[in-house]
């Protein structure tokens, strides 16, 4: 009698054991399956928070893409976003453009103006020359940092609005050699100088190396492997200089080349351009050499040009 109710016993408690086993198996099943819920939806957060990155970097972008003038209001979304959203985003942004090749490279083929972020995340505002229709070495975002074009802005400034730029993106500006220097530290570049006369000939120079040292160098230039596009080579007699300003001689001479001849550039003893000079409205004798002269290309520093701009294309 004892012995068959141990065996009942045993096989009660056998019983048991299983369904034990069968719910612990059913509760791990369970916790395997809510963990896999927790890291689907961990993903989908990261998934999400990463969408909402990219739709502000996209409105950024799409605000950059207008190039129209006088529309102060959005001229002013565009500063308050362009400066509220590194700050946010912190460098996740997967479109803070370096330069004008990256905007380029980004699928905007369209000049205008851009945000570049040439030193981590302080915007600047740049004027990008896209080309996709040229020879393969012009083709690609060239990145404009000097443009005179219709004498709307003043370039006879002190040092320290020529080391952080001025002027008007949509017209005439100075990018300044501060950003000039952070571009060309990070990457090699090429530059094309780019003019017209008031005849409407128009010429260019083309150099294969450029770029700029820090301050604590002056901002010396380096420029050199020059190609000519009509206008002959005005710059590599400048190659190795200085920058000075009427408040900060840094050329060769005694004397100021700055104030003598009314800009402000990478003066020698002086020049044989003068791009940052006083925009002259054509041929004008009556000081020498203070226009914006190209001289290997006019052999008069009496004319001025009608248009000039120097840009900035890194090289892949
Ligand atoms: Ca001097």
């Amino acid at each position: 009698m004892n012995s068959d109710r141990i065996e009942a016993l045993q096989k009660s408690t056998e019983f048991l054991s299983r369904e034990i086993n069968g719910i612990e198996a059913d509760l791990t099943g369970l916790k395997t399956l809510s963990s896999t819920h927790d890291k689907k939806i961990l993903d989908l957060e990261v998934k999400m928070n990463e969408m909402e990155r990219y739709r502000r970097c996209w409105i950024l972008r799409l605000y950059g893409l207008d190039e129209h003038e006088g529309e102060d209001i959005k001229q002013k979304m565009m500063l308050f976003l362009a400066v509220l959203l590194p700050v946010v985003l912190g460098s996740d942004c997967k479109f803070m453009s370096f330069d004008c090749s990256d905007v380029y490279n980004s699928g905007e083929t369209v000049s205008g103006i851009y945000t570049i972020y040439p030193a981590g995340d302080v915007p600047v505002w740049v004027y990008c020359h896209m080309v996709s229709d040229g020879k393969d070495e012009d083709n690609g975002g060239w990145t404009v940092f000097q443009r005179r074009m219709d004498g709307s802005v003043n370039f006879y400034r002190p040092w320290n609005q020529y080391k952080r730029g001025f002027g008007n993106v949509e017209s005439e500006y100075w990018l300044g050699l501060e950003n000039m220097y952070q571009l060309t530290r990070n990457r090699k570049y090429m530059l094309k100088v780019d003019m017209e006369d008031f005849e409407g000939r128009k010429g260019f120079a083309l150099y294969s190396s450029f770029s700029v040292d820090c301050e604590c160098s002056g901002y010396k230039l380096q420029v050199s492997g020059f190609k000519n596009g009509g206008a002959g080579d005005s710059l590599t007699q400048h190659n190795n200089q200085k920058f000075s300003t009427f408040d900060k001689d840094q050329d060769v001479t005694e004397e100021s080349c700055a104030k003598q001849y009314l800009g402000a550039f990478w003066y020698k003893a002086c020049h044989t351009t003068n791009p940052n000079g006083v925009y002259l409205w054509g041929e004008d004798a009556t000081h020498n050499a203070i226009g914006i002269a190209w001289g290997a290309w006019k052999e008069n520093y009496a004319i001025s040009m009608k248009s000039i701009s120097m840009k900035i294309k890194s090289i892949s």
